[in-house]
């Protein structure tokens, strides 16, 4: 059997049961003796670097390579050349926490119990005893380290019990909240850590120092494998930009006015060109270290962008609903040697993948105990147009109110090109046709019966085997009821 024979069948068997671990080869690691041998260069360590570039609710169309005409993203669009753009790449819920909770243990929001974004006093926060992709690149010798966006706990400072990310397997956590998420305190001292002292000089902005701070961590750790978590607080609302920059997109035409534009957001595309600064110094830092090569660059955001500050189009709405504008995203995944340059995968993934997708990497044996729902998607790496042998994604998003930006109680389920909304709040449902309508424009509930009926079934099941619940509070809710 060659290896990428291999690696599919590795794939459908996961699949086939629903873990990503179930197969024989244990998530790939075919997949990683043959990519991962093509990947480092002779005289490396054999592991590839990896550094994760993850921006705040950052929409499906901000990026030039994504068709945006009025932000500029030239260092993106590059790496986008460099490496493969992938089109249907979802993330695991419509806001913060709960994608993050997926993507540091590989599984289902509602498996992990975290479905909602987590308040500053939240009890709740991810279960220390999960293992972490950055526990399972510790293991492999990788140094660790994330610099920004934490949220997967609440705040010793609003009485909670704080679980840091260095308590989660990441060696350095720097520049990252200890009361709340960042909420447009983008000028030091930042509101979040009054602790944090400026390093930069003049006026100190968020987003040049978690820049800083990341092409530091490459310099330091170039001598040892490493992971590196990159999260920034942009572009979270409130929007502020660099006054230069916000000038020169207020100045360039069809812009927007003001931070609450909803397209050509003048502040959204200054913010958006620092995050882009920061990914060029990132991959002149790796070039000037001789690293380029050895290292898997990914970048991608965690949910829909708002759309009261931003147009998703042609995808419907945004953040904190479960239409495609709430949770496709952009993705790009640079990785010389594995990656061929300038492709598209149109495959769909999930966030959760990237948990197998880097066991495979790092070559590190997956814990049994510890069920993973996304799927390794190396096959993909190497070739776009591989079938992956899982067809069905699953999202759940039970709120006792809308989302203060809209978003209802529901659930939903692609499987193929179909795609159902089922609303928890009314009990109505809602199905797509994506392959020709990607905006979700027509409801094609009272035509397809048929399927509405199948997909509530797979997703009911779905619900059942993760242990997916709807609390009473969650459905039949009036919604006008106040946050
Ligand atoms: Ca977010």
């Amino acid at each position: 059997m060659n290896r990428r024979r291999f690696l599919q069948t590795c794939t459908a068997g996961a699949a086939a049961v629903g873990l990503g671990h179930a197969c024989g080869c244990r998530g790939g690691a075919a997949g990683r003796s043959a990519a991962v041998q093509r990947g480092a260069r002779a005289g490396g360590s054999g592991k590839p670097n990896v550094v994760y570039v993850l921006a705040d609710d950052l929409g499906y169309s901000e990026l030039g390579c994504y068709g945006n005409t009025f932000n500029e993203t030239p260092n993106l669009d590059r790496l986008a050349r460099q490496g493969m753009r992938f089109t249907d790449a979802y993330a695991a819920a419509p806001v913060c926490s709960p994608y993050r909770a997926a993507l540091m243990t590989g599984q289902w929001p509602a498996r992990i119990g975290i479905t909602d974004y987590l308040r500053p006093n939240d009890p709740k926060h991810l279960p220390p005893e999960a293992t972490t992709i950055a526990e399972v690149f510790k293991s492999a010798g990788y140094a660790t380290g994330m610099i920004g966006k934490w949220h997967l706990t609440g705040y010793e400072h609003h009485g909670a019990k704080e679980i840091r990310p260095t308590h989660q397997g990441f060696d350095e956590a720097i520049v990252s909240e200890r009361r709340g998420i960042a909420g447009g305190s983008y000028w030091h001292p930042y509101h979040f850590n009054p602790a944090i002292e400026q390093r930069l000089p003049g006026k100190e902005y968020l987003v040049d120092r978690v820049n800083l701070e990341a092409v530091e961590f490459l310099e330091r750790h170039k001598g040892e494998p490493f992971f590196l978590y990159v999260s920034h607080y942009a572009v979270h609302t409130r929007l502020v930009g660099k006054p230069n920059l916000v000038a020169k997109y207020e100045a360039k035409p069809g812009a927007g006015k003001g931070d609450r534009a909803r397209k050509n957001n003048p502040h959204l595309a200054a913010q958006l060109e620092v995050i882009d600064e920061g990914v060029g110094m990132i991959m002149r830092k790796l070039e000037e270290l001789g690293l380029a090569g050895d290292t898997l660059l990914i970048f991608t955001g965690d949910n829909g962008g708002e759309d009261r500050v931003t147009s998703n189009a042609p995808l419907r709405a945004g953040k904190s609903t479960l239409y495609e504008g709430g949770i496709r995203e952009p993705l790009v995944i640079r990785w010389p040697g594995v990656v061929p340059p300038g492709t598209v995968c149109h495959t769909p993934t999930v966030n959760c993948d990237f948990f197998p997708t880097f066991e495979a990497i790092a070559g590190v044996q997956p814990d049994p105990k510890q069920p993973v729902d996304g799927v390794s998607i190396l096959p993909l790496l190497e070739d776009p147009s591989t079938r992956l042998d899982r067809d069905t994604f699953y999202w759940h998003y039970p709120l006792s109110k809308h989302h203060f930006l809209g978003g209802r109680s529901a659930g939903a389920i692609r499987k193929g090109d179909w795609k159902l909304i089922e609303f928890f709040d009314t009990g109505d449902v809602e199905l797509y046709s994506l392959a020709d309508d990607i905006g979700e424009t027509e409801n094609l509930a009272s035509a397809r019966p048929d399927k509405v009926k199948e997909l509530r079934q797979a997703l009911a099941a779905w619900r059942k085997r993760v242990g997916a619940k709807i609390p009473p509070d969650c459905r039949d809710y009036d919604p006008k009821k106040k946050r």
